[in-house]
């Protein structure tokens, strides 16, 4: 990556109100202030993704018509998007998110904890490296998805889950202390994927959640919206510059943040949830 901290910090000071000395989070905007996106193309190997129940295949030409309409998305919150082709060695590649996390201080390559998917780290490793990327490889033997790893203003939260052990928290924690960051070890409700599965970041003091999550010690020192029963998959929607982009369908959710100020916009991931997946998991954004 180009930026360094220093640069990030002055960036997002350029950005909100308070000087980062007046704030009390230490990386005010750092999860939800945005100049760039990754994504990939779904491939057409997609219909094996994996799923923790069977509720169809998907159908290709609607995945990449959804995943083209995600990327506008994206763009029209303001990023530059770069779209990573299909890798039909990989059915679940389109899920980017649990690959790498990207950070001011370098980009860290992840290792997916489902053993279908543990080269996709290696894979984008090459293209985020030929994006300019500082690259930071795991080399410990842990698993750890992106799905599971919450970046707040003030700290990020690591859910451990089927996907991410104690032995990839641990490593992450490591590399995280190093640039300054707090890492904490959080709870990933049963039978959920991801951590992210059930909540969001709305600001920097605001998270929305599951009701499952929202009484979480974890979420202790924020303010927590709770997602409208029967809308639990909308907490899987992602702030974006000054937009909130919550998946089409919930309308009691995106009706919710509308009334807390919040400007939504919907995109349907139809194709994508076949497959457990949501917004957050289809691209990194920094
Ligand atoms: C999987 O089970 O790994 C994929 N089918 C879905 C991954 C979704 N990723 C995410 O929520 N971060």
């Amino acid at each position: 990556m180009k930026s360094t901290r220093k640069d990030c910090n002055r960036k997002y000071r350029n950005c909100v109100a308070k000087t980062a000395e007046e704030s009390l989070v230490p990386n005010e905007g750092i999860s939800y202030q945005f100049t760039e996106a990754v994504a990939r193309q779904p491939c057409q190997s997609v219909v094996r993704g994996l799923r923790a129940t069977d509720r169809g295949t998907p159908d290709i030409e609607q995945f990449q018509a959804e995943h083209k309409a995600y990327v506008s998305a994206l763009e029209r919150a303001g990023l530059k998007v770069t779209v990573l082709e299909a890798s039909e060695a990989w059915p679940d590649s389109v899920f980017v998110e649990d690959a790498a996390l990207c950070l001011p201080e370098g980009t860290v390559i992840l290792r997916p904890g489902a053993p279908s998917r543990t080269g996709e780290g290696d894979l984008i490793a090459i293209d985020l490296a030929g994006l300019g990327h500082k690259i930071h490889h795991n080399d410990s033997e842990g698993f750890i998805d992106g799905g599971d790893i919450l970046v707040t203003d003030s700290a990020i939260l690591v859910g451990l889950s089927k996907r991410t052990n104690q032995a990839g928290f641990d490593w992450l924690k490591s590399v995280l202390e190093a640039w300054g960051y707090t890492a904490l070890a959080v709870h990933t409700p049963d039978n959920v994927l991801h951590f992210k599965s059930d909540c969001c970041v709305l600001d920097s003091n605001t998270i929305l959640a599951t009701s499952r999550l929202s009484e979480a010690e974890c979420f202790a020192k924020f303010r927590v919206l709770t997602v409208p029963e029967g809308e639990e998959s909308a907490a899987n929607s992602i702030r974006v510059n000054d937009t909130m982009l919550v998946p089409a369908g919930f309308p009691a959710t995106a009706e919710l943040l509308d009334s807390e100020g919040y400007s939504v916009a919907t995109v349907s991931v139809s194709q994508a949830a076949l497959l457990d997946g949501g917004l957050s998991c289809m691209s990194l954004r920094f």
